[in-house]
């Protein structure tokens, strides 16, 4: 480790390792955020738990896993030599790509050296005597800092659900969060797949290639846009290069950070027949520009999203061949962008294949894993191989695994028992200097565009800090209880309370406190949102020495 290490006398611990900065999780917020502090002369250090950095991209090595962003904005966007030397293989990034790009950016930067990997942090505890951080791993050793970055990640803790006999089952089972570096054999194997979400949606294709059966059990069908991947030319690698500044303000004025131009029509705007011939540019187009480069009111208008609705199911009904499957495959309970669409490559022709079937789950649940298989009602279906692409506890689940106590001993898996309470997605009430990245209610939509919205705020704040001798901050609690407002209003607005088990809103976790866990006002307004919280005197904190403000 080159961070600096200056044991200190006045903590508690003798062996506390002094720093500025603390950051958890190595993965693409958790590296930017290192950055930050080192860019700025801070002595930081930055905790993981896996063997290697990348986070989503170390962790999910599933056949077919991609970005479902644009890979030349699924980037870092303040390196200039990044952006410069590094060349995007394809429109969607692999897995592989993206882990690529983060050991080369580690590399450009020098990071690896302030990163203990194989480290899982068990505990942070705030001192509110010393304004510090105290955090403890799993091998017990302590670490402290002003302040304390937490980049756990937005989907990073794996739900499988508690599914009866799942001990017994006798094949080989994996889970697409956390698939072994070695690779799984699925060669002549008889798979299934429990899942359709986004990850699912990417697997099934490539395991049909290499199963001899696959059983794909559905539980509720998703609306699946074409992905329409393709190899990037080195042209287009120089449009690309050229354009990055106009890109990257393009993302930042997107409601989701997407590189796309509104698409400044709605469904009033044009007759019948050019609203099909637009919906069908959308299709061609690939990606997440049919819900965002056709119809601005896709998401807010019942009419528009019904006509852009049944269009998908048309494609569905055109695409699988076999009516009954094309069918099941067709969501009808919910409606387009209530749940997160998945993108797919191939994903509804892969049902035209001898070797996919389609198990209906909606109506008779799984209900137990046999030594065999999986039983269905009284169906058993024998399966060499079970993939679990059941989804994550999103936002505030990696929360719950490290025992963080923030002013007066308040543990935060008890503040947020029916719900996660930030401002901005970035700080919480009585966990003074503790910086979320991608945490709940932080926006929702392209991540590295969110990420360097909430790490360029956490490095002013610092930097203001530092400048006026603050040496802690917290949001006050009518902030928290504004924003929470704030989210809850934008997401209303949207189709997005009629989806079923919604990750986005905390619905697909059993027990889990039913909440809007994302801001989905856009990323623009959420930058100026951020920007207007460091103005105006800091109004919505408490800053100060916190001995100072802790009654308040
Ligand atoms: P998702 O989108 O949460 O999908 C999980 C899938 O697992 C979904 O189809 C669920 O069906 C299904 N599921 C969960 N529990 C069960 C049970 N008990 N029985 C049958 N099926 C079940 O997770 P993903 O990993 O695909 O995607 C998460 C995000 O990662 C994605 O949106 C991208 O942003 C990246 P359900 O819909 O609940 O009926």
């Amino acid at each position: 480790m080159a961070h600096t290490e200056t044991p200190g006398p006045e903590t508690p611990h003798e062996a506390t390792r002094r720093l500025d900065a603390i950051v958890i999780g190595a993965g693409l917020g958790g590296l930017r955020a290192l950055h930050e502090f080192r860019s700025k002369g801070l002595s930081v250090a930055a905790f993981e738990a896996a063997p290697d950095l990348g986070g989503t991209w170390y962790w999910n090595r599933y056949p077919g896993a991609r970005t479902d962003s644009e890979s030349w904005t699924y980037a870092y966007a303040f390196s200039q030599e990044l952006q410069d030397e590094w060349d995007w293989p394809e429109r969607f990034a692999t897995q592989a790509d993206m882990y690529a790009y983060l050991c080369f950016a580690a590399e450009k930067h020098g990071w690896r050296d302030h990163i203990e990997f194989d480290t899982r942090v068990s505990a942070a505890t705030f001192d509110e005597t010393t304004n510090r951080w105290t955090i403890t791993t799993q091998d017990g050793r302590q670490f402290s800092a002003q302040f304390l970055v937490t980049a756990l990640g937005l989907l990073s803790r794996p739900y499988i659900p508690a599914f009866a006999g799942i001990n017994d089952f006798q094949g080989d089972w994996f889970v697409t969060g956390r698939w072994p570096s070695e690779g799984a054999d699925l060669a002549g194997k008889r798979v299934a797949v429990i899942g359709t979400g986004a990850t699912g949606v990417q697997a099934v294709p490539l395991v049909a290639k290499v199963a001899d059966h696959v059983s794909v059990f559905q539980r509720t069908p998703n609306f699946v846009l074409p992905a329409r991947n393709y190899t990037l030319t080195d042209f287009e690698r120089e449009q690309i290069r050229r354009d990055y500044d106009e890109i990257w303000a393009m993302a930042r004025r997107h409601p989701l950070g997407y590189a796309f131009p509104r698409a400044n029509r709605r469904r009033g705007d044009v007759t019948p027949e050019e609203h099909r011939q637009v919906l069908e540019a959308g299709w061609e187009a690939g990606g997440f520009r049919f819900l965002y480069e056709t119809f601005d009111d896709i998401t807010t208008d019942p009419e528009a999203n019904a006509i852009a609705s049944e269009f998908v199911r048309e494609k569905i009904r055109a695409i699988v061949k076999d009516p009954a499957t094309a069918e099941l495959l067709c969501p009808k309970d919910h409606p387009l962008g209530s749940k997160r669409p998945p993108l797919g490559h191939f994903y509804y022709e892969a049902f035209n294949r001898e070797n996919v079937e389609i198990v209906d789950v909606s109506r008779e649940p799984i209900s137990r894993i046999t030594p065999r298989g999986i039983t269905v009602g009284n169906v058993e279906h024998e399966v060499d191989v079970i993939i679990f692409a059941t989804g994550f506890d999103a936002g505030s689940g990696s929360y719950d695994l490290i025992d963080i106590r923030g002013r007066g001993g308040q543990a935060l898996r008890e503040a947020w028992a029916s719900g996660a309470r930030t401002h901005l997605g970035l700080m919480a009430h009585a966990f003074p200097n503790m910086f979320m990245i991608s945490g709940p209610q932080s926006p929702f939509g392209n991540i590295p565009v969110v990420v360097e919205a909430a790490v360029t705020w956490i490095g002013r704040c610092v930097e203001r800090m530092r400048a006026s001798s603050i040496d802690a901050i917290e949001p006050r609690r009518s902030a928290v209880r504004e924003w929470h407002e704030r989210l809850t209003k934008f997401a209303n607005m949207t189709v997005l309370p009629q989806g079923t088990r919604s990750w986005m809103l905390g619905g697909n976790i059993p027990g889990k406190a039913p909440d809007v866990l994302f801001y989905f006002g856009g990323v623009g307004t959420y930058v100026k949102a951020c920007d207007a919280a460091l103005e105006n005197d800091l109004a919505d904190f408490h800053t100060g020495r916190v001995r100072d403000t802790a009654a308040v």
